[in-house]
């Protein structure tokens, strides 16, 4: 394969660019299925890729640092108001450099060290960030976890309440990485409010769907919330912080100067981009989409024998639990065989997970970056089938092969960045 920009890379770093050129090509001739994936618009790559990155801006607009602002200092407000816009929020700070230093700069925000925190327990379907003790939040922070049901996989918002009473936590943090159904925000709320515990909301995985409806917002609830721009929300790979008024300067002067120091002004002007394009009725009909996908995939799934933990999904992932059904074959061994036939996906832990995280039960399936190559149901229905066909017999190379052809001859028909190939 051949691209038609990059032209100076090639010249002056073939290392380089052959990686990009492979990196394409996998993205275009694979299926992508890791949940927390997206393909961002042309417009996203082109502002990712441009002399925004040159420029110091440390401060906010109009109160920079540096001389020289004017124009970043426009990108950054386009930024703010439309992610105000976006979510309904008082405030934003579109300034962190990922999901993880959100969180950072929200629990600096909200606790001191030592503080109580009690978050969604990893191996549940949590984040790192959420007090796990390999993180700065389970070390900083005294961080206890609640989980989901053994039963049906839901969270169980009574035995939430009764923790947070015993517990008394400083802040409660609600959000997840591989929780496949609604979060009740509204619960999660008065749950905190009983208790005079701040609540955090990271809704990093599902921001894209809260931003058109197709999730109810957390913004109303939460003291602070936070999520990443680049999964389902669908823009370059970075952060955003949403708050209320009386917040404000305070996330603000956590982002800066306590936590980080340059804003990545490329990143801020293609969230700008991005949250632009997430107002266009478009995008409401992508999320919808989304949506419709993951259903269709699980439901599929579950026809040919697979366990859904909480036996399906409201929004844009599936968790698949691998122990009834498939007791040998683990989350990596699956990985791997899908992967072989270039089918992307993640392991995952799965609630009561009993082995480890690098090994794990489950498989992490979402659907946002195939919905935005144009697949729907129907594409859905054929890779689930292509999945039971690799799970079933996951040591067959035959399937594998066979797979990995039909595979490809279904990429050929959604295609990916075009404008980046020669023909
Ligand atoms: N790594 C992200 C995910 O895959 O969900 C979370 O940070």
């Amino acid at each position: 394969m051949s691209l038609n920009v990059f032209d100076h890379l090639e010249r002056n770093d073939p290392a380089v660019f052959g990686a990009i050129v492979s990196e394409i090509e996998r993205q275009q001739c694979g299926l992508e299925m890791i949940a927390s994936e997206n393909f961002p618009s042309m417009a996203v790559l082109e502002t990712t890729g441009s002399v925004m990155t040159n420029k110091y801006a440390e401060g906010l607009p109009g109160r920079r640092y540096y001389a020289g602002c004017e124009f970043v200092d426009l990108v950054e407000d386009l930024a703010r108001d439309r992610a105000k816009d976006l979510f309904g929020a008082e405030h934003a700070n579109v300034q962190p450099h990922s999901g993880a230093q959100a969180n950072m700069a929200a629990y600096f925000t909200l606790l001191e060290p030592g503080d109580s925190i009690l978050g969604m327990d990893l191996n549940h379907g949590g984040h790192l960030t959420h007090g796990a003790q390999v993180n700065f939040s389970g070390t900083v922070f005294s961080a206890s976890a609640y989980g989901v049901r053994s039963d049906n996989g839901l969270i169980d918002y009574d035995a939430l309440q009764e923790q947070a009473r015993s517990q008394k936590p400083r802040l409660i943090v609600a959000g997840a990485s591989a929780y496949p159904r609604i979060i009740d925000f509204e619960a999660f709320g008065d749950i905190a409010r009983d208790v005079s515990a701040y609540l955090l909301v990271d809704m990093a995985h599902i921001a894209g769907l809260v931003a058109t409806g197709h999730h109810p917002s957390p913004v109303p609830y939460a003291d602070v919330v936070t999520t990443t721009t680049h999964k389902t929300l669908r823009g370059p790979r970075g952060g955003l912080i949403l708050c209320t008024s009386e917040h404000a300067a305070e996330i603000d002067k956590a982002v800066f100067p306590f936590m980080q120091g340059g804003p990545l002004m490329h990143v801020i002007a293609a969230k700008a981009v991005a949250f632009g394009e997430a107002l266009d009725e478009d995008f409401s009909r992508y999320s919808r989409q989304v949506i419709a996908n993951a259903a269709a995939l699980g439901e599929r799934l579950v026809e040919r024998g697979f366990e859904l933990v909480s036996g399906g999904t409201d929004n844009h992932l599936i968790l698949v639990d691998l122990r009834n059904t498939h007791q040998d074959l683990s989350g990596k061994e699956a990985e791997e065989a899908l992967e072989a036939a270039a089918i992307t996906v993640n392991k995952n832990t799965v609630p009561q997970e009993t082995r480890s995280p690098l090994v794990t039960s489950g498989l992490r399936i979402g659907t946002p970056a195939l919905t935005t190559r144009g697949m729907g149901v129907k594409e859905m229905i054929a890779i689930a089938d292509w999945i039971a066909e690799i799970l079933d017999s996951p040591g067959e190379q035959q399937a594998r092969t066979r797979v990995k052809a039909l595979v490809r001859e279904l990429c050929e028909d959604f295609p990916l960045y075009p404008e980046l190939t020669q023909t």
